[in-house]
């Protein structure tokens, strides 16, 4: 049985905080000096015995809720956007997946098929709130989980945007994943957001348990993530795609552009996976033109 129990964090207290302009492509704890942009307040709610931490700001009538990638927390995916997109136009939600970020204790656990799980405690998250239906947009393996959430509970959804995301694994996605699983081949700049976050150990099993855990749709699964199932997608869809992104080639968003119906497209080729974190003013007011104003 799912049981919620909303509070506050940190000695019953809501959390309050902004996000200075400077920290555009850093995450937010490195720099909390400046104050500017929406205020951010941070929740924690308890999903059968789990800690799930999210976080809003804005207060407009359009409910959107951002989704993090792999290993990935709300502030640290999507800073520029909780503090810089219209917050009088929309209500940004995000959360960090159980056993992610703060959504701790427990620690992560790896179900088969672990987006099952992650798309069901969105839903269970989205009725917690309060909310009857969001718009969800999805980064990366949070672009995975929004399809899946839209395909399994498309009651509670309104629009998607979706970037830097697959539904299904090929044998070269299988490939760069094995390329990116040696901790010790990445740069100290790269580690080094996850370890602040994490600690350098849990990151170390948090991300081959991941990695493991993601293989295991090619592996097991025959690939499949959600393949079949995106053409019941019947939401207006906008999906983005970094071309120069070196994990995501584009036969993944040409795949989901030509099963949902409807659905747009947009390539960007100078932009890479981190296309929203990159060129934030440019993705917000996209995001902010389609799910406000249906542009
Ligand atoms: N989905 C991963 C994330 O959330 C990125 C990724 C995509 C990694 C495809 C490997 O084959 C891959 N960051």
């Amino acid at each position: 049985m799912l049981k919620f129990l909303p509070r506050s964090i940190f000695a019953g207290k809501t959390i309050v905080s902004h996000l200075p302009k400077s920290a555009l492509q850093i995450p937010f704890y490195r720099s909390m000096s400046n104050t500017s942009g929406n205020e951010i307040i941070s929740h924690e709610t308890t999903l059968d015995g789990r800690t799930i931490f999210w976080e809003k700001a804005g207060i407009g009538t359009h409910n959107a809720l951002f989704l993090p990638g792999a290993i990935g927390s709300t502030r640290t995916d999507f800073g520029p956007q909780l503090s810089k997109m219209d917050g009088s136009k929309l209500s940004l939600y995000s959360w960090d997946p159980s056993g992610y970020g703060k959504s701790r204790p427990p620690n992560r656990t790896w179900p088969d098929k672990f987006f099952d799980r992650d798309a069901a405690d969105v839903k269970a998250l989205v009725k917690d709130i309060g909310l009857e239906k969001v718009s969800l947009v999805g980064w990366s393996d949070g672009g995975i989980t929004a399809l899946v959430v839209a395909v399994l509970y498309p009651e509670i959804v309104d629009k998607l945007v979706i970037f830097g995301a697959n539904c299904y694994m090929t044998k070269s996605d299988v490939d760069a994943l094995e390329n990116i699983r040696d901790l010790d081949k990445w740069s100290e700049r790269m580690r080094k957001p996850f370890e602040d976050v994490y600690g350098a150990e849990y990151f170390r099993e948090l991300w081959n348990d991941w990695i493991n855990a993601y293989r295991s749709y090619y592996d097991n699964h025959n690939g499949d993530i959600v393949k079949d199932r995106v053409c019941e997608i019947n939401k207006p869809t906008l999906i983005i795609h970094g071309q120069l992104d070196p994990l995501v080639p584009q036969e993944h968003p040409d795949y989901l552009h030509s099963q949902i119906a409807g659905s747009k497209l947009i390539n960007w080729p100078e932009a890479k996976h981190n296309l929203h974190l990159r060129y934030a003013d440019d993705f917000n007011k996209l995001v902010t033109d389609f799910l406000v104003n249906d542009v």
